[in-house]
């Protein structure tokens, strides 16, 4: 049994805020203001907004030639208490009892934000946090913008490669423009974004260099629930079309054999059989539209057969996707 504490914990704490001052017309929202200058803001106007985080986080770490980050719901669960408590506190530390009731903030008082983790659910062994205020109004594209030119840990967080998955959250907290706290702090929004490394999996499994013995593999740690963020996401057209581009053609049959390949070795791993670590070091990420999409005889699951029914669609021997025998 090998044991856990093999890999070494590490808080790699973006400090990581920024200020943003913003100015252009608030043109994502459908919500309407009112005289005091409140706005009828939505839990769907806020997922709108934390969901365009996600995907500008994966298209500028696709542009750097970086894997996209799973989104969790878990992560995304945290990153809302985190978002929330920066409202009472614009800090990494966390809000204490007595800071959430209105009693004086002190900047370096109370937990660390990584405390909002609870490493069984995700089990990570690193952290990054960006947070960001704006003012109203502010885009998701300023507010991303705003992390992506810091030189405060923020980009860095964003391009970090060894981040595998992330949570986020925004939040519009209307304060009274006649108030003592809107003249201190006028700032309305707040945008948090967590990052983390997960911990991989591992299998014991034959070495064949060395007969008789075991050695340790390791494989991506699937979290709960994570997808990879709506827009980011191919769509295909038809079954068989898995880069979404309407026409099912040899790239399809690449990449659905890659991802089969990758599942193969997957298995083998767990179940102790020698394995190609080159294979299991790059997991070829489907969504959930290409799953569909790759699964040709539709019988639920994807498998070598069906890399070979594209193939021969692709070739002409058969004249339709799905295959129906
Ligand atoms: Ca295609």
């Amino acid at each position: 049994m090998i044991h856990k504490s093999f890999f070494k914990k590490s808080y790699a704490v973006a400090l990581a805020m920024s200020i943003i001052f913003c100015a252009s017309p608030l043109a994502f929202l459908t919500s309407s203001v009112s005289n005091d200058g409140s706005q009828e803001v939505t839990q769907e106007d806020l997922k709108e907004l934390a969901k365009k985080i996600a995907v500008m986080v994966n298209d500028t770490r696709a542009e750097h030639g970086l894997e996209p980050l799973y989104v969790v719901p878990y992560l995304c669960d945290c990153s809302h208490v985190r978002v929330r408590e920066s409202v009472h506190k614009f800090s990494h530390y966390r809000p204490t009892q007595e800071e959430l009731s209105g009693i004086t903030s002190d900047e370096e008082k109370g937990e660390w934000f990584s405390t909002v983790i609870d490493s069984n659910l995700a089990p990570y062994l690193s952290v990054e946090e960006n947070l960001a205020a704006s003012e109203d109004p502010c885009t998701a594209e300023e507010a991303f913008g705003q992390w992506m030119s810091s030189t405060e840990g923020h980009r860095e967080a964003i391009l970090n490669p060894d981040m595998t998955h992330m949570g986020v959250a925004v939040t519009y907290e209307h304060k009274d423009r006649n108030s003592e706290t809107y003249r201190k702090d006028p700032y309305e929004w707040y945008w948090e974004l967590l990052i983390i490394n997960v911990q991989k999996d591992f299998y014991a499994v034959d070495d064949p260099d060395n007969p008789g013995m075991k050695k340790r593999v390791f494989v991506d740690k699937e979290l709960n629930g994570q997808y990879l963020p709506v827009q980011y996401e191919i769509v295909p057209k038809s079954t068989g079309d898995l880069s979404g581009d309407g026409i099912v053609d040899s790239f399809d049959y690449i990449t659905i054999l890659q991802y089969v390949v990758y599942q193969e070795e997957l298995k083998k791993a767990q179940n102790g059989q020698p394995v190609d670590e080159t294979i299991l070091a790059k997991p070829k990420k489907l969504n959930d539209l290409q799953l569909e999409a790759a699964d040709c005889f539709k019988d639920g699951t994807i498998n070598y057969n069906d890399a070979k029914a594209l193939q021969r669609y692709v070739l002409g021997e058969y004249k339709s996707l799905p295959y129906v025998f």
